[in-house]
């Protein structure tokens, strides 16, 4: 599917419009005493009725501006696409940093084509990623570069330059399966003294967004979802970082490494030996 660059800004814009809509909503709204309305793959896996008013503003407000685009998002809300392009949408990514109050979390929004069911049949071409506790606005189009949107300033991002992953700040993230979490562990244990440090902070969408800003050298989880993942993973490609899966594959929820090539390139040499 090919979009103009005017049709690509358009998304960007819409994307950016709701996500900051979104973002606003679940600090102004938060309930008092918020707990947990339901839990998912585990018992830690929880979604908060915050998670759920953020998906349904997203989906009310695409029925409004796209209405013949797709949606899928990580409360449930889904429909085919008769346009081609798919929103991909995490209503509040870091759930529970958002639970306790920590303050980084976000509202992912991304504009997809192709199959957002198969994974590496799909790919984001407009995106927006919003902290609402910092007021950052992460954002990007296919072809137009990413940018961060602080305190009214536009910033362009670009990944790190460093190619020594000795000296690389590695952001990584663990599932809520504890077999997984196990698994992980051992991964991090392996990679902890051949790295700078590693940091968790418990969003991949603003993990990913800090690779695209060099807060970050470099990234890799797995586990995520295509919503996890849409919006962050445009936002670093826009900064000239790549985003893989296993053995140079599309990222999936079996792998995502992010960074610099040539970082991504030793990170995922270390994580699958
Ligand atoms: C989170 C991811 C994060 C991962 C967490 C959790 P959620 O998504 O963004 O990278 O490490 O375990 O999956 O569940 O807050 O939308």
């Amino acid at each position: 599917m090919n979009l103009n660059a005017a049709e690509l800004t358009d998304l960007e814009h819409i994307a950016c419009t709701i996500a900051v809509e979104a973002g606003r909503l679940v600090v102004d709204e938060r309930p008092d005493g918020l707990g947990v309305a339901r839990t998912k793959s585990t018992d830690t896996d929880i979604v908060t009725v915050m998670d759920q008013r953020s998906e349904e503003l997203l989906r009310r407000r695409l029925a409004e501006l796209r209405p013949a685009d797709g949606l899928l998002g990580e409360e449930g809300a889904a429909h085919d696409s008769r346009s081609g392009i798919t929103w991909v949408v995490d209503p509040i990514d870091g759930t529970v940093n958002y639970l306790y109050q920590l303050p980084t979390y976000a509202v992912s929004v991304a504009a997809c084509v192709g199959d957002v069911s198969v994974p590496g049949e799909w790919h984001p071409v407009a995106a927006a990623v919003y902290n609402p506790t910092s007021t950052e606005l992460f954002h990007a189009h296919a072809g137009g570069g990413s940018f961060l949107r602080s305190h009214g300033r536009e910033q362009r991002l670009s990944v790190s330059t460093r190619s020594d992953l000795a000296q690389s700040l590695v952001g990584t993230g663990f599932g809520y399966d504890p077999q997984h979490r196990r698994v992980q562990a051992r991964v991090l244990a392996g990679l902890l003294p051949l790295v700078r440090d590693i940091r968790r902070a418990g969003s991949a969408a603003l993990d990913l967004c800090s690779v695209a800003a060099g807060r970050l050298d470099a990234y890799y989880e797995s586990g995520l979802h295509p919503w996890d993942l849409a919006g962050g993973q445009l936002v670093v490609t826009e900064a000239g970082g790549v985003v893989r899966g296993r053995q140079g594959a599309p990222p999936d929820e079996d792998l995502v490494v992010a960074g610099p090539t040539t970082l991504v390139h030793d990170l995922h040499g270390l994580i699958t030996r």
